[in-house]
């Protein structure tokens, strides 16, 4: 069985970061090792919460699973509390990465063209530099604006044609500053449809879902769990993605037909859609 650390906060309610990545690496056949970052009650995009940074616990990871001669199929690593969270999982790539580890960071750092409460330059400079470890990365527009330095507002005034060409330099940037990276560009509002862009070095592929009201609170979460998980079990890039996209539309699907106006802040109904995930891994394709 593969066997992937799982680096991300705990959030009581939200359907975010480990709530999300637990389960859905559990139905692809993927043991998750959990090392929580911080322990919140709510994700921070809810008028309240409160927040427990674990970042001083968090070298205690490195030097118990050195003794246990711990070894990872995969790394993921998603929300950080602290800019020295991101020092930490750097040295933790560095720890366990072997040449066959699949590393995926989610360089979460905003959505909607806004930095997320709590996160400062320092964060994102050093998310910056944490995504030059990974082997694949998944921005959401806000984030790949922060990561290559483009114009969220210019970019969402362009047409569509004109926003995914400028889309797709952007990521060039970022393939062309790491051998053999993947970015998978996630949530690309394009009028009637959510548009998820994967390039690589020679090759892209795009998932198209139908947009189904504003953004929930850890689809970007799903997003990267789904994909990392495909991947790790040897599916190609485009059947990932593809998962991915239809996971989360389906899980939105039953979200609105729960509440046709639900509190974006819950996240969406992903449980009942997991066994399509089984599904999905049963397939050779
Ligand atoms: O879904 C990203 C995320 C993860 N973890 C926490 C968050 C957010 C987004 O707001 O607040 C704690």
């Amino acid at each position: 069985m593969a066997k992937a650390a799982v680096i991300n906060d705990l959030s009581g309610f939200g359907r975010c970061s480990l709530g999300v990545a637990i389960p859905i690496l559990s139905v692809c056949g993927i043991q998750s090792c959990a090392v929580p970052t911080a322990v919140l009650t709510n994700q921070t995009g809810f008028p309240d919460y409160s927040c427990i940074d674990l970042t001083e616990y968090l070298d205690n990871y490195i030097k118990m699973w050195n003794l246990c001669q711990a070894n990872f199929d995969g790394i993921y690593s998603g929300y950080i509390a602290h800019p020295k969270q991101a020092d930490f999982i750097g040295s933790f790539i560095d720890n366990f990465k072997k040449k066959d580890t699949l590393v995926l960071v989610d360089p979460v750092m905003g959505d909607n063209g806004e930095i997320y409460k709590g996160y400062s330059d320092i964060m994102c400079d050093k998310m910056r530099s944490l995504t030059m470890k990974a082997d694949v990365i998944t921005p959401n527009l806000t984030e790949l604006c922060l990561l290559s330095g483009g114009s969220y507002s210019d970019i969402c005034s362009l047409s569509s044609e004109k926003k995914k060409d400028e889309i797709k330099k952007l990521a060039q940037k970022l393939t062309d500053r790491k051998n053999g990276l993947t970015v998978i560009v996630t949530g690309i509002d394009d009028g009637n449809s959510i548009c998820n862009m994967a390039f690589t070095k020679n090759s892209e592929y795009a998932a198209v879902s139908e947009r189904l009201g504003k953004s929930f609170s850890g689809t970007g979460d799903i997003f990267a769990s789904v994909t990392f998980s495909m991947l790790l079990g040897g599916k190609d890039l485009e059947t990932a993605i593809n998962t991915a996209a239809e996971f989360i539309e389906r899980s939105i699907k039953d979200t609105l037909a729960l509440d046709p106006d639900p509190d974006h802040n819950y996240g969406v109904e992903f449980e009942k859609n997991l066994g399509f995930l089984i599904d999905k891994n049963r397939t050779k394709i």
